[in-house]
């Protein structure tokens, strides 16, 4: 019988990063999402299969700014992996990702895949370079993608690859050995 994989994942980053905008890139809009205007969460599904596994994949999209990170922590909870967005045009919200570790590491239990995402590749006013993007990707063992939300940048491939990552630990949770 074909089994059905859901997993929630976390997207989060300083404001105005592109998390919204590469959710809603990555659902494509044509899948059910609300906005859940009071809290300042979206919320979006994607499915996907990967290798013989449907899998879907409940997008929570966190509000960056200060003044929601009182009630975040309550977001994270039953979370398998997050995507971790900063925008390369500003170098600010790439000194800020320790802070984001910090607090997504206090409220799951457990070392979940993350996934990093360098967004909005498209501008031309880099604060970073390359190398240097790498180079905190190697260091901290997180597998890293440049995007774009706007022209549509390696956007899938930044979630596949948390999603296929997720279900590879719980492939081994559950064989027997
Ligand atoms: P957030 O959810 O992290 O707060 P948003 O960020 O998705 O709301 O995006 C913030 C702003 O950045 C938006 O611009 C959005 O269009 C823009 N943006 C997001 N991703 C990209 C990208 O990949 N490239 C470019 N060039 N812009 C991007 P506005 O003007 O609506 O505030
Ligand atoms: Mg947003």
């Amino acid at each position: 019988m074909e089994q059905l994989r859901i997993f929630k994942i976390v997207v989060i980053g300083d404001a105005a990063v592109g998390k919204t905008s590469l959710s809603m890139r990555y659902s494509d809009n044509s899948f059910q999402y609300e906005y859940i205007k009071t809290i300042g969460s979206n919320f979006f599904v994607r499915d996907l299969h990967i290798e013989e596994w449907r899998t879907r994949l409940l997008i929570w999209d966190l509000a960056g700014d200060e003044l929601f990170g009182r009630v975040r922590p309550i977001f994270y909870q039953g979370s398998f992996g997050a995507l971790l967005v900063f925008d390369i045009t500003r170098r600010s919200t790439f000194d800020h990702l320790a802070g984001w570790l910090e607090e997504l590491r206090a409220n799951i239990e457990w070392d979940v895949p993350i996934i990093l995402a360098a967004n909005k590749v498209d501008c031309d006013n880099w604060e970073l370079t390359e190398s240097e993007i790498k180079s905190y990707s190697q260091k901290n063992a997180f597998p890293i993608y440049l995007t774009s939300a706007k022209t549509d940048q390696k956007v899938a491939a930044a979630f596949n690859r948390l999603a296929s990552e997720i279900t590879g630990i719980i492939v081994k949770l559950e064989s027997p050995d």
